[in-house]
């Protein structure tokens, strides 16, 4: 059967009147089911091959995964298809694709890395099945009121989506000692660009026994099992909204041992179908890649299920354990290494605790064994007195430990996990990360992907983006001219886009200035309002002052418990209405902060971006992947020499980058003598911007939250004060910015630029990231379906 006819069947049947006659949403469904349909064969002949072979198996708590329909249409090849399908009966394929919900089931760039490494691994035909939670609410809503966030609910899939497929055969039993859970899969099928492979998204919900056994549910205990249906709905109903800072809840543990027995014992018994039951060649099929710490109660809950469901020793299944997993970190911030109260695991899972604890009393007579002093011990055994240490059990157990950017490793070598890489140095590498280009490049900005093809001569590029290096030079000036009309273009659509989303006129001809990552203090936020706030008071001194106009993008979530972080998402909008309302700015400084920034917000803000600021305190940012996507969609780099900044200068050079402020070897130097005062008094500029919080030029409703901000920088209170040294920073900020403001008039030279940041974009792709991660740490080979 045709697309076409598919799409005219299904969307009958999803709205029971002819396609004219459908909305848009009802359209949506219908092709989405067309999809699935078109691939339903290749699926299932994937999964078959994949269980037959080595396997690696993706294990997270957030897959940040945006939307399906279009990014399945361009893999298959099938875009211009439905679009022609949809359009002769009146339907218009882009009006269908924004009526997609995204799937919001991450925070940021974890969630974010971990669904382009799924888009890489299915494009390379590589065995790799993705592991999370089907999280009923993903994360929150976000409004602006009075320019305050609020936030809302995300029941993102509760009009139906076609994308995942409930798998009723397949459902596990987790038990808790309190409660005993059915998970059920729901498995998401994962195309790949130009093959027929797809792989697959498992994501488990919870969901109570009482289908297996009712009779509990009558009589007497009637009460308690609705208390119980309850409880059990809670393990799958709602992402944590918190980005590297560590809450101890005892539903977040029982979350991540839900989906960690749920995938293990799928994998299990996967192995034993195909292989038999002799667990002992378990490592030699599958190797379990774990998402930060999050995951890491995998590793005592394949201890129990090999020894008390498969009757190994302990030796035998410390064993398989230990040549099973691999950990990756994703942070230096000591605020976010997750460690539990011992209590909490003896009350959910006593036999989990008592592995935990035989692993811990092992750890320490091997260490005592290779002469380690008790000190050094007790710092580093998974068990201290009460609480458990997360991020230990992973480094004892795993035979890789990566970084995930150059510096980052050597963080964390150096300092964050020191004492593991003395013992076991070889366990530890890098793995810089990458971001699909497929949808940060060809799908979001089809105008450079059309200029890519023609001077490429064909779209090997799509899956190979190493080979664009080839073109650095290939650029002359009816290529640079055809860039700049592509970004004139892209800036158009945006600018009309803002506009109607936000409400607030932007002129395209102005330089976009992004900043999208979640609100984090050491993300450096502030810094970028302070500029705009300082460059407001140059302009309103002396409006002849010359420099090109400026429109600077905002888009951010602070964790609903972070009030510093929300602070700047009011001081932002504070100076938004500050600057945007002033006759005498007349237009030539605009401020928009996007409100509920997301994967398609940033879909169609980054193909418009001219400046992608990435401007973290050096040694904080762990490697940044929205750096990543710019740098692809020709924005320039305005940062710090932090995570894979690094790189990105390194591969372009530092005529086509803007690097400014303290680096990561400085800072300890820098920060023993440092003193915010004297910045504030004698820095051009500052004073000003910090009185501007505090004397009655930006409105904060009240809160008092512009005097907190103001003290956080200035006041040593009990805490050190500005400890992400935003003042230290300020004055090379300014003057690499407004140099850099300044080289845009030449327009050609920035295009230049752009192209050369495009051109060596290859390394970025997370092709190259899975290819590393295939070749080192897997052990995976390529397998085509037949
Ligand atoms: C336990 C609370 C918590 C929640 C999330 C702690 C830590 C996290 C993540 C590790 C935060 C995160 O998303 N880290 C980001 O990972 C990206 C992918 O590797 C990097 O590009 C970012 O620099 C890093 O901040």
């Amino acid at each position: 059967m045709t697309l076409t006819d598919s799409v005219v069947s299904q969307v009958r049947a999803a709205s029971g009147r002819p396609v004219a006659e459908s909305t848009p949403m009802e359209v949506w469904h219908g092709l989405s089911s067309a999809v699935i349909d078109r691939i339903a064969d290749d699926w299932s002949a994937t999964a078959k091959t994949y269980a037959a072979t080595r396997q690696e198996h993706y294990f997270s708590a957030e897959f940040l995964m945006g939307r399906a329909l279009l990014n399945n249409l361009s893999n298959l090849g099938l875009v211009d298809e439905a679009r022609e399908a949809l359009a002769a009966h009146g339907q218009d394929l882009s009006t269908v694709l924004e009526e997609e919900p995204d799937a919001a089931l991450g925070n940021g760039g974890l969630g974010r890395l971990a669904a382009c490494f799924l888009d890489s691994c299915a494009t390379l035909d590589l065995p790799v099945t993705g592991y999370g939670i089907l999280y009923r609410y993903g994360l929150f809503k976000q409004l602006f009121e009075d320019g305050f966030q609020t936030e809302h609910p995300d029941p993102w899939m509760e009009e139906g989506y076609p994308f995942v497929i409930r798998r009723e055969e397949l459902q596990r039993v987790v038990s808790y000692a309190d409660l005993t859970v059915r998970a059920v899969p729901y498995d998401m099928p994962i195309t790949g660009y130009g093959t027929r492979n797809v792989g697959t998204l498992r994501l488990w919900r919870a969901e109570p026994v009482e289908e297996f056994d009712y009779v509990a549910f009558n009589s007497q205990r009637f009460t308690d099992a609705i208390v119980d249906r309850e409880r059990t709905h809670d393990i799958s109903r709602v992402l944590y909204p918190n980005d590297t800072t560590f809450e101890g809840k005892v539903l977040r543990v029982r979350q991540q041992y839900f989906f960690c027995s749920a995938s293990l014992q799928s994998i299990v018994d996967g192995y034993i179908a195909a292989h038999g039951d002799d667990l002992k060649g378990f490592a030699r099929y599958n190797a379990i890649q774990l998402n930060d710490t999050h995951p890491v109660l995998a590793i005592p809950e394949l201890m129990r299920l090999l020894m008390d469901e498969h009757s190994l020793g302990w030796e035998e299944a410390w064993e398989v354990v230990s040549q099973t997993f691999a950990y990756t970190n994703h942070t230096v911030l000591a605020e976010a290494l997750e460690t539990w109260e011992m209590t909490i695991f003896d009350r959910l899972f006593p036999r989990i605790a008592e592995i935990v604890r035989e692993i811990d009393r092992r750890f320490r007579l091997d260490m005592a064994g290779r002469g380690l002093d008790q000190g050094l011990i007790d710092y580093m055994a998974p068990v201290a007195g009460t609480t458990v240490r997360m991020a230990w059990i992973a480094c004892y157990a795993s035979y890789s430990i990566n970084g995930v950017a150059a510096l980052h490793t050597q963080i964390i070598a150096r300092e964050t996990l020191k004492e593991w890489h003395d013992l076991w140095p070889e366990r530890f590498n890098n793995k810089t990360n990458g971001v699909t280009p497929r949808r940060w490049l060809k799908q979001c900005n089809p105008r450079l992907a059309a200029l890519l093809d023609e001077v490429v001569g064909s779209d090997e590029w799509v899956t190979d983006l190493s080979v664009l290096a080839r073109f650095a030079d290939a650029a002359d000036e009816s290529v640079l001219d055809r860039l700049t009309e592509v970004k004139r273009a892209n800036k158009a659509d945006f600018a009309a886009w803002v506009k109607e989303r936000e409400g607030v006129d932007i002129d395209p001809e102005a330089i976009f200035d992004v900043q999208i990552k979640r609100l984090h203090e050491y993300k450096r936020q502030l810094l970028n309002a302070f500029y705009i706030l300082d460059l407001y008071f140059r302009l309103k001194e002396d409006p002849s002052l010359e420099v090109p106009n400026r429109v600077f993008v905002f888009g951010a979530k602070a964790a609903p418990g972070y009030i510093r972080a929300k602070a700047i998402i009011k001081l932002i909008n504070a100076i938004a209405d500050l600057v945007n309302a002033d006759a005498d700015i007349d237009g030539r400084l605009k401020v928009v902060f996007i409100h509920n920034y997301n994967v398609s917000p940033a879909e169609h803000i980054i193909p418009a971006a001219d400046v992608s600021e990435q401007i973290s305190t050096a040694g904080k940012e762990a490697s940044g992947t929205s750096n990543m996507k710019f740098m692809m969609n020709g924005a320039l780099t305005l940062g710090t020499l932090d995570g894979a900044n690094v790189e990105i200068l390194d591969a372009v050079g530092d005529e086509c980058a803007y690097i400014f402020g303290a680096r990561e070897d400085e800072l300890g130097e820098l920060r023993r003598d440092y003193d915010p005062r004297w910045h504030y008094e004698n820095v051009p500029g500052l004073r000003r911007v910090l009185d501007a919080l505090t004397d009655g030029t930006l409105n904060d409703n009240g809160s008092g939250w512009f005097h907190d901000l103001r003290g956080s920088l200035l006041e040593h209170g009990h805490e050190a004060a500005d400890v992400y040294y935003v003042l230290g920073d300020f004055d090379d900020y300014r003057r690499v910015k407004d140099r850099m403001a300044a080289d845009y008039a030449d327009a050609r030279g920035w295009a230049r630029k752009a192209w050369a940041n495009i051109a060596a974009s290859g390394r970025f792709s997370s092709d190259r990231t899975i290819r590393d991660y295939a070749d080192e740490v897997w052990r995976l080979d390529p397998t085509p379906i037949a």
